[in-house]
């Protein structure tokens, strides 16, 4: 899970309320990070999208500013994490969802959700395994 740049640059103080609603959907937390992340990490990260129109201004919003980078764990995590965080648009998100609470809009949708496995192990390996001494993820 990544808690998107908008959410950490806020003043609201939401990053505290967000971890604690997930906690409390029974995900432990195995590794989190203030990750400031490169615009090359970001591209590999939504490589999927790369042909997409609207791939330019989500690799530059991503790249704006830091994000939480979030390794949960739990029984079928990427489906139950996908439950919480609701859908990609906040207007369509169902009620009470993550980005029902806390998203602004389509690209500005306050945190992201691994969609397979396979996707959170990439995922996980970009984001924890770049930066200076950050190290590689577990
Ligand atoms: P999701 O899996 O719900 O995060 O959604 P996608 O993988 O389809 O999209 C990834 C991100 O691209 C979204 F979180 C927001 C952004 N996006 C746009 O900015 N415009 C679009 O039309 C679609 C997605």
């Amino acid at each position: 899970m990544m808690i998107k740049p908008e959410i950490v640059a806020a003043e609201a103080q939401q990053i505290g309320a967000i971890l604690a609603h997930v906690q409390r959907a029974g995900f432990r937390i195995r590794n989190l990070a203030l990750k400031s992340l490169s615009r090359a990490a970001v591209e590999e990260f939504y490589a999927v999208h790369r042909e997409r129109p609207f791939f330019p201004e989500l690799v530059d919003y991503i790249a704006s500013g830091p994000v939480v980078a979030i390794h949960l764990e739990r029984d079928q995590a990427v489906v139950k994490l996908r439950e919480l965080v609701g859908a990609t648009n906040p207007r369509d998100a169902a009620c009470g969802t993550l980005r029902d609470l806390y998203g602004s809009s389509l690209s500005q949708n306050a945190v992201h959700a691994s969609d397979s496995p396979e996707n959170a192990l990439r995922e996980i390996g970009i984001v924890f395994g770049e930066g200076r001494g950050s190290g590689r993820a577990s």
